[in-house]
């Protein structure tokens, strides 16, 4: 429908402002943790964008200012003006004032739209402490500000015009927002580049004045999700210079038509990341439009290689071989989808899965014909990833048969604890045998197991290929045997896909023998390494231990400081020289002895016990992950760290060595 014909009438209005100042989680998500705060940025920035999308804006900026407020400005066709019959109020005051009003639930005024379930300006209206809209329609500039929700008077026009477009200001409301309480650039930044992507052509620019110094960055995307795909490859090896870009539409009846977008390009990488939007709204769960592009993917690349007789040695390539390596982006379009949950996560409208099929396999058989190079390289690196999935089988199966995944005794190196109940014991990864020995001698037998490993284990993120060295290597055998849960991350099965013979032989977290695993290494690079070297091994083959919480980090002291018969022990170097003055308080010139401890070996029992061990005292670190997804930043620092790229690696430390101003260094000596 033409803009002309959009009454102000057609807005509907669900609710008043009151519920979001009272639950503003229900409507905004957390607004302790920042997620909220933001998400009122891109409430208001995806209004922008459903102008572009009505093909009626081309561009958004959005300015951070020093007083904590922030500044969208678009050039749509302004928010409408006119009275609203119902209300006796301009429409505009209706949208900012009404939960839910706007074009948004009609569809007969857009089709799609970004915010299309989502919360309206209103909301972010009610949690804002004022907010100023400023419209340029109909000849005119009009304007009206509120407080916390509330008109501070009606909409007036201030002046003449020539453009058209929306100016929203506001300041989050402090009162609702505690905990974080400014704007992240880079958060803000990665977001707005997101949208940038998923909408081809829309320029939005981001700017900070509390950075001086800082240049206004502009997301400008001609190539739209083909870009974002070269993003995602940007650290890795791709296996094609220029991404599969395929799009299609079908009219669904009773649903309207749904519009299909799919980029995707193969590197030598091993992973798989598909990010699935509909709606420009990023499902982190995948649903039916991931389902639909999986099957396709393998059917499609497994009927072409065949017509090409391209698979040798292999029958039929499977939906984890031909997706090793692929970095893909598919956006949806659909009228009216539905999700599992509040937070869309998953989407589940069941027609997508037909249609997105549908539209690759007739799409992706095109591009495979047309360009039998690209179609050579894909299939081929399936030929690799199936080739390597059964040496590892062969190697699990080789392992299970030597009792090392189920129990089959445990190993004669472990020190086990007395208790059989998981929840209060603890396992000490300790290494070397001299630290062992103290601590065997130091813990409380009853609920403190000790496991002590000789030498480095191995680098499993160099090996990820070769899964036989892993499963043969001696510590790591010893690890699983210990804990008893198995070994390897659970897959993620696809739609119809069979569960693996040796399924029950994956990691469960639940059957681990112990609810604390405790990685105790020396204070120094060595013991560094070690530690990541065993990290590596539980991120790659026992996530859900990491995931579940259960995986810790011995803190031994650096120094000990003695005055007398009194001592005193020093985590850092700062905490030695405050314990130095205060074992001197009453004496300037009392002699002190510090000694620095270069291993966990060098405690006696009881030392280790008191500083490190004992559960009333010590000091452990949780390790956790910022991201637990294969394609996640965790799994890409540990690609970078351990993997074979040492470029990369070099890379890393160069661009963030420089940064770690407050390291102590002198705990690497
Ligand atoms: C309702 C209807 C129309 C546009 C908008 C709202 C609108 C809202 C925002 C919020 C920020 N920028 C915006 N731009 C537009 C359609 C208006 C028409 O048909 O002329």
């Amino acid at each position: 429908m033409g803009e002309s014909d959009y009454s102000a009438d057609d807005i509907q209005v669900l609710e008043g402002l009151e519920a979001v100042r009272k639950r503003p989680g229900m409507y905004l998500g957390d607004p302790h943790d920042g997620s909220a705060l933001h998400h009122c940025v891109t409430e208001v920035v995806d209004n922008s964008v459903d102008e572009h999308l009505a093909g009626h804006n081309d561009s958004v900026e959005i300015d951070i200012h020093t007083d904590g407020s922030i500044t969208v400005t678009d050039h749509g066709r302004g928010i409408p003006v006119g009275t609203h019959s119902e209300f006796d109020i301009s429409a505009a005051e209706v949208i900012m004032t009404k939960l839910h009003a706007g074009g948004k639930f009609d569809n007969s005024s857009y089709k799609v739209s970004g915010g299309l379930h989502g919360v309206g300006v209103s909301a972010v209206n009610a949690v804002s402490e004022w907010l100023k809209m400023t419209i340029h329609r109909d000849g005119q500039v009009w304007e009206q500000t509120y407080t916390k929700g509330t008109p501070d008077g009606p909409l007036s026009a201030t002046g003449k015009s020539s453009e058209t477009g929306t100016i929203i200001s506001f300041k989050p409301d402090l009162d609702i927002f505690t905990t974080v309480t400014e704007f992240n650039f880079d958060e803000l930044n990665t977001k707005l580049q997101h949208r940038a992507f998923l909408n081809a052509g829309l320029r939005i620019v981001l700017s900070d004045e509390r950075d001086g110094d800082l240049e206004p960055v502009e997301h400008h995307y001609q190539g739209g999700i083909g870009e974002f795909v070269k993003q995602l490859n940007e650290r890795r090896n791709p296996l094609h210079p220029t991404p599969v870009h395929i799009q299609g539409s079908t009219d669904v009846e009773d649903v309207g038509e749904i519009h299909v977008e799919v980029a995707m390009q193969w590197s030598d990488a091993y992973n798989e990341s598909i990010l699935c939007f509909t709606n420009i709204i990023r499902n982190r769960d995948g649903g039916t439009h991931m389902s639909g592009l999986r099957s396709s993917l393998t059917r499609t690349l497994n009927q072409y290689a065949k017509s090409r007789n391209l698979l040798k040695n292999v029958d039929k390539l499977s939906g984890d071989d031909v997706r090793e390596g692929i970095a893909a982006v598919i956006s949806i379009k659909h009228p009216d989808p539905s999700f599992s949950s509040q937070t869309k996560d998953r989407l589940v409208s069941s027609e997508v899965q037909g249609v997105v099929e549908k539209i690759i396999n007739e799409k992706l058989g095109e591009f495979l014909e047309e360009n039998p190079s690209i179609a050579k390289f894909i299939i081929e690196k399936g030929m690799l990833a199936s080739k390597a999935r059964e040496a590892a089988r062969k190697a699990r199966e080789l392992t299970r048969r030597k009792g090392v995944l189920e129990g089959g005794g445990l190993p004669g190196k472990l020190a086990d604890c007395q208790s059989r109940k998981p929840e209060e014991c603890e396992i000490y990864i300790v290494e070397g045998d001299s630290a062992g020995g103290s601590a065997k001698t130091g813990r409380d037998r009853r609920i403190q197991a000790i496991l002590p490993l000789r030498g480095k284990i191995l680098n499993v993120e160099k090996q990820l290929r070769n899964q036989a060295k892993v499963f043969q290597n001696n510590e790591i055998q010893t690890m699983i045997k210990a804990f008893g849960a198995g070994v390897g991350n659970p897959v993620e099965l696809a739609e119809g896909e069979e569960d693996h013979a040796d399924a029950d032989t994956y990691f469960t977290v639940e059957k681990l023998r112990y609810g604390k695993i405790i990685i105790m290494t020396d204070a120094d690079v060595d013991g560094a390494h070690i530690r990541t070297l065993i990290l590596t091994f539980l991120w790659r083959f026992m996530r859900p231990a990491i995931e579940a919480g259960k995986v810790f980090i011995a803190q031994p002291p650096l120094y000990m400081l003695t005055r007398g018969r009194t001592s005193r022990y020093a985590y850092t170097d700062t905490e030695r020289d405050e314990i130095v003055e205060e074992l001197r308080a009453d004496n300037p010139d009392a002699k002190i002895g510090v000694q620095r401890y270069k291993g966990l070996g060098e405690m006696n029992p009881d030392q280790l016990w008191t500083t490190t061990m004992d559960p009333e005292n010590r000091t452990l670190l949780r390790v956790t992950a910022d991201d637990f997804s294969d394609e996640g930043v965790t799994s890409d620092l540990f690609v970078t760290l351990m993997g074979d790229d040492v470029a990369d690696r070099r890379a890393f430390i160069e661009q963030f060595a420089a940064g770690i101003t407050d390291f102590d260094y002198s705990t690497l000596h």
